[in-house]
C-alpha cells in the first residue's frame, strides 16, 4: 500500500518548493516509493480529523497502513530506515549521516526560520530593521561553518544520504535572500541537489499542485 502525505492545499511559497512536504516527497522520490498527497487547508488543518494525525496541526504528515507519522524529519527518518539509498550500511557512516539530518534540522534550520519569520512577519514592527542584521550574521555564522565543513567535497559525508537531502531542503528556505551566494560552495551543493532527478520529479509535482489551485 503507497504511503499518503499531507500538503498546503495552496502553498504560500507559490510553488517555489520550500515548503516542508517538498523534502518528504524528494526522499520517497530517491527510494522509489510512489505515494499519495492529500491536499489540505489551513483551515481543515486546524480540524479533528487533521489534528489526531498532527497535533500542531500542521503539513507534512505520513500515513502508511496503522501508521501515522508527523515531523518531516522523523518521516525522512522512516522512509530512509524502511528503504535502500538514504543512508549508508556501514553502520558508522548511517549514524554519521543521521547526525548529518539533525544537524540540519537543530543546528541549521533554526536561525534561518527565525530570519524568515522576522521578513514575513515582523516588517512593520519597530525594532525589524534593527534585529534584521543581527538574525542574518547568525545564519551567515552557520553558512560559514557549513560551507567549510564541505570544502571541495560533494556531499557532507561521502555519498548523498538523507543528510545532505536534508540540508539542502533547509539551505533552499533562504532562496531570494541573497545571503546564499556569498557562499558559492553552498550554491554549488544546493544546485548538485536540485541536479538528482528525484529532486526534479518532487519539484515538478509540488508545483502541479500550485499551478492547478492558481488556474482555478
Ligand atoms: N517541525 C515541523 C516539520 O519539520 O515537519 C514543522 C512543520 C511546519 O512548519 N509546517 C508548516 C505548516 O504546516 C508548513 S512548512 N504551517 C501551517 C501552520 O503552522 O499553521 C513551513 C513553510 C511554510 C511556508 C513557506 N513559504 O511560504 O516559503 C516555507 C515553509
Amino acid at each position: 500500500m503507497s504511503p499518503t502525505i499531507t500538503a498546503f492545499e495552496s502553498s504560500p511559497d507559490r510553488g517555489r518548493g520550500l515548503a516542508r512536504d517538498m523534502r518528504v516527497r524528494w526522499a520517497l522520490e530517491e527510494v522509489g516509493q510512489p505515494y499519495e498527497v492529500r491536499l489540505v487547508s489551513f483551515k481543515a488543518m486546524k480540524e479533528p480529523a487533521h489534528l489526531a494525525l498532527h497535533p500542531f496541526g500542521q503539513i507534512p504528515t505520513y500515513e502508511e497502513g496503522d501508521l501515522a507519522l508527523f515531523e518531516s524529519g522523523a518521516i525522512v527518518f522512516h522512509i530512509a530506515q524502511r528503504h535502500g539509498g538514504l543512508l549508508p550500511k556501514d553502520a558508522n557512516a548511517r549514524a554519521r549521516a543521521i547526525t548529518w539530518m539533525f544537524a540540519a534540522l537543530s543546528t541549521v534550520e533554526p536561525p534561518i526560520v527565525d530570519r524568515s519569520f522576522a521578513v514575513l512577519l515582523e516588517r512593520d514592527k519597530p525594532w525589524h530593521e534593527a534585529r534584521l542584521p543581527m538574525l542574518e550574521d547568525r545564519v551567515r555564522h552557520r553558512l560559514g561553518e557549513l560551507s567549510r565543513h564541505l570544502g571541495e567535497a560533494d556531499w557532507l559525508d561521502g555519498a548523498f544520504s538523507a543528510g545532505d537531502l536534508m540540508m539542502v531542503s533547509v539551505l533552499r528556505r533562504l532562496d531570494g535572500s541573497g545571503l546564499l551566494e556569498e557562499y558559492p560552495t553552498l550554491c554549488a551543493y544546493i544546485a548538485r541537489g536540485e541536479a538528482r532527478p528525484a529532486y526534479q520529479r518532487a519539484f515538478d509535482d509540488q508545483l502541479a499542485v500550485f499551478t492547478a489551485a492558481s488556474s482555478r
